[in-house]
């Protein structure tokens, strides 16, 4: 690890060409529920076992009890400074890419544009019948909800385990991953793949890798520089916009 906070200010200060990569860690500090932190359980079950099509095809309702649950926590949230500072970093650096497992939307909402959401977005819902698909924002009275189309089952717009990602957002990723200078890695576990494997690509070419996470993860060993903090502290440390006093 060679990389203190000016050394890496340094490296963003002439970085042309950047990809970060995060995770729930980014909306913990605006009251998103982590996947693992205690406080994303529902109904004490474990979010693996209801993100599935299995779970789907097995009760319909109650996957959707859990996505309205969710929507309406993640309505009542704003960005934080560590969505801010990526979203004003991107206007810096000509070759620039946020990919991000979180389905809330809070990037966009901070006004990044060049987002790459591997996961889906807890705001679109797709028909399982005839694939239609729309952004929605409001709650469903009726849970499942229907397609007004056909009929079918509406499910939310986001990536189930078991399932593969959207082809555009996730070769996207893979080409931003094949050329960048720097990744930074933010607020994620590094326990889902293919995200999880997404560091090893980039060092593999040579990359800069930088971890922000106030604890271990899976790849802290193969990065550059690791800060041990929330990303609502240091992504504005490190991108020069130092938190609103
Ligand atoms: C696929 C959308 C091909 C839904 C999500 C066995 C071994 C290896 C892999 C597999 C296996 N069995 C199955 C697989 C594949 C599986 C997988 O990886 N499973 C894991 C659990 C082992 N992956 C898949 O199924 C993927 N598809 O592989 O397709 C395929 C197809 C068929 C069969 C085989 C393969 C699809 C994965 C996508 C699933 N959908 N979300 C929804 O949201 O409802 S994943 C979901 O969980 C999130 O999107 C995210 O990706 C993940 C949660 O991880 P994190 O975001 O990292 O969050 P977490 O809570 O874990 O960690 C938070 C971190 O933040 C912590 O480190 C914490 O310290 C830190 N933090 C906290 N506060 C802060 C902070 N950091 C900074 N600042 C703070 N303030
Ligand atoms: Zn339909």
């Amino acid at each position: 690890m060679t990389g203190g906070i000016n050394t890496v200010r340094g490296w963003v200060r002439t970085c042309r060409s950047l990809c970060v990569l995060t995770g729930a860690g980014v909306s913990a500090e605006s009251g998103v529920p982590t996947f693992r932190g205690p406080e994303g359980l529902w109904k004490m079950r474990d979010p693996m076992t209801l993100a599935t099509p299995e779970a789907f095809a097995a009760d319909p309702r109650e996957v959707w009890e859990w996505y309205q649950w969710r929507r309406q926590r993640i309505r009542g949230c704003a960005p934080n400074p560590g969505h801010a500072a990526l979203a004003a970093v991107e206007a810096a650096i000509p070759d620039f890419l946020l990919v991000t497992q979180n389905v809330d939307g809070l990037h966009r909402l901070a006004g990044s544009r060049q987002v790459a959401e591997i996961h889906g977005s807890i705001w679109v819902v797709r028909c399982a019948g005839c694939g239609a698909e729309r952004e929605e924002r409001d709650d469903f009275a009726d849970l499942p909800p229907r397609c007004t189309a056909c009929g079918g089952l509406l499910r939310p717009g986001v990536v189930w385990f078991g399932e593969m990602l959207p082809p555009g957002p996730s070769s996207a990723a893979m080409e931003m991953l094949s050329r960048c200078e720097m990744l930074i890695v933010a607020g994620t576990s590094a326990v889902v793949a293919p995200a999880s494997g997404y560091a090893g690509v980039a060092k593999r070419r040579g990359a800069r890798v930088i971890e922000v996470n106030p604890d271990e993860t899976l790849v802290s060993a193969i990065c550059d520089a690791t800060f041990r903090g929330k990303s609502g502290d240091v992504l504005p440390a490190l991108f020069g916009h130092p938190k609103s006093a």
